[in-house]
């Protein structure tokens, strides 16, 4: 190819248009070559933390990847790692893998269980795993299962507002915890809407979107929302806005149950929301854009923090046409990932120390490195992505897995593989490498968990 490339021999202007075009070409296909050598990496190294999941911890909900034991959130599991991955496995055609974890799920889950879940947790990695799975495979066995669990979560919804609760027994329906966060009542109708249109069950739509409307209806005069409410009130607890854990993944719903199911409310609702946010939580700092806090009754700017979470924002920003300031505010996520080589959890970036040192294997700078790259066609995003995951597996593979870490800047590490690290960090950075015929980015709309929800009519 770079032969073909380099003696091109041409005359006038024909020789250079060809060597304008032609060595743009070449640099093309040279990325591109690049690109999958990075996606064979990639899918490398995400086998040798599905390897020592089977081997390690096949069966139970996650693999502690230091002292080699497996992990079970509620005593009894779940399969919250092999629910979580499998459509992790099929894009990246891992077939015989795949084929064991499907099969694993189909014979063992089950949610009769007298267990409290938090219904959250559940429903983006569970329900959007099986629905995901289901749509990929075409296995019904799943949508049955996802069916079977949306039908007990319905309980939470149980509330004097209609937003749900925090936990519900997936035996007796019971709930508890009235205390939540608008991500926790308005990150549901992906899924729940999903799991409508494929069952012709429209209570699970109408529960799940109600609770997003009686979210946004709380919001204060100035539009914006707070970081706690208690579903039985429906009062807020505190007045803390901003766009990181606890509210983050209700704005990018607002987005993208327009975007999925081309409901106009969410459109509306999304329109009506994110000048506030741009308006009073974005900030700038030496010349950078930075999300912060601020008070949600005054708009007034109460804390100089943004983390690992909060670098989902350039996602949702450029999913929504937003690219500039998407691109300054994935610079932003960037300059904090190399501080330390590798992002901490939170940091001021007012005087860009650190607030809270720990790194969880966390997707979202890569999603939003992702998001950036498919809009933009932009090669500084996949350089970006290609630092990102050297560093990942430079400071947290080890024997038998990848492991979380205690310190960023230590590189002390901690015993844990999140389930969201198959479902969600090594599937996006696996998309930003892989040819585009991978995954037909215009028919899905990924749910928070990375679980890529096909379009239905
Ligand atoms: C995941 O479970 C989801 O991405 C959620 O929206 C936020 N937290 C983790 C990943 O960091």
């Amino acid at each position: 190819m770079l032969m073909a490339c380099t003696s091109l021999k041409l005359a006038g202007w024909v020789i250079a248009a060809a060597i304008v075009f032609g060595s743009v070409g070449c640099n093309r296909s040279r990325e591109d070559a690049h690109a999958r050598e990075v996606a064979t990496r990639v899918r490398t190294e995400f086998l040798h933390a599905w390897t020592n999941y089977e081997k390690y911890a096949w069966g139970h909900d996650a693999l502690k990847p230091l002292s080699k034991t497996p992990q079970d959130w509620y005593g009894q599991s779940l399969l919250m790692t092999p629910v979580d991955a499998l459509d992790t496995l099929i894009l990246m055609k891992l077939d015989k893998e795949a084929a064991k974890a499907k099969e694993l799920i189909v014979k063992n889950l089950s949610f009769d269980r007298d267990v409290y879940v938090k219904n959250f947790e559940i429903t983006i990695r569970l329900l959007g795993g099986l629905l995901s799975s289901y749509q990929l495979t075409n296995d019904k066995q799943l949508l049955d299962l996802a069916d079977d669990l949306g039908n007990r979560l319905l309980a939470v919804f149980n509330s004097p507002t209609a937003l749900p609760y925090v936990y519900v027994n997936l035996k007796t329906g019971q709930v508890r915890d009235a205390k939540t966060n608008p991500a926790e009542t308005g990150t549901l109708l992906l899924e729940f809407g999903t799991l409508s249109k494929l069952t012709g069950k429209p209570i699970y739509y109408e529960k799940a979107k109600r609770a997003l409307v009686e979210t946004f209806k709380r919001r204060s005069s100035i539009g914006l929302v707070g970081s706690t409410i208690n579903v039985e009130t429906g009062g807020w607890m505190d007045a803390d806005s901003h766009i990181s854990g606890g509210i983050d993944s209700y704005y990018e719903y607002l987005w993208k149950c327009w975007l999925l199911f081309g409901d106009k409310d969410c459109q509306k609702m999304w329109h009506a929301s994110i000048p506030a946010v741009n308006k009073y939580l974005a900030d700038e700092v030496r010349g950078e854009l930075w999300y912060g806090h601020a008070d949600m009754n005054t708009g007034r700017l109460t804390a100089s923090q943004y983390g690992a979470l909060d670098a989902f924002f350039p996602a949702v920003l450029t999913h929504s046409g937003d690219v500039a300031r998407a691109r300054r505010l994935q610079d932003s996520s960037f300059k904090m990932w190399n501080m330390h080589g590798i992002e901490p959890e939170i940091i001021d970036y007012k005087t860009m120390q650190i607030v809270y040192n720990g790194y969880h294997l966390r997707p979202e700078i890569v999603e939003s490195t992702y998001y950036l790259h498919h809009f933009t066609h932009d090669p500084r995003y996949r350089k970006t992505g290609e630092k990102i995951f050297e560093d990942f597996v430079k400071y947290c593979r080890v024997d038998a897995g990848y492991t979380a870490l205690q310190d960023v800047v230590t590189k002390a590490k901690r015993d844990e593989m999140e389930s969201f690290v198959l479902a969600e960090t090594f599937k996006y950075l696996y998309l930003l490498f892989a040819p585009p015929d991978t995954l037909d980015f215009d028919k899905v709309v990924f749910n928070t968990e990375a679980h890529p929800l096909r379009r239905t009519d």
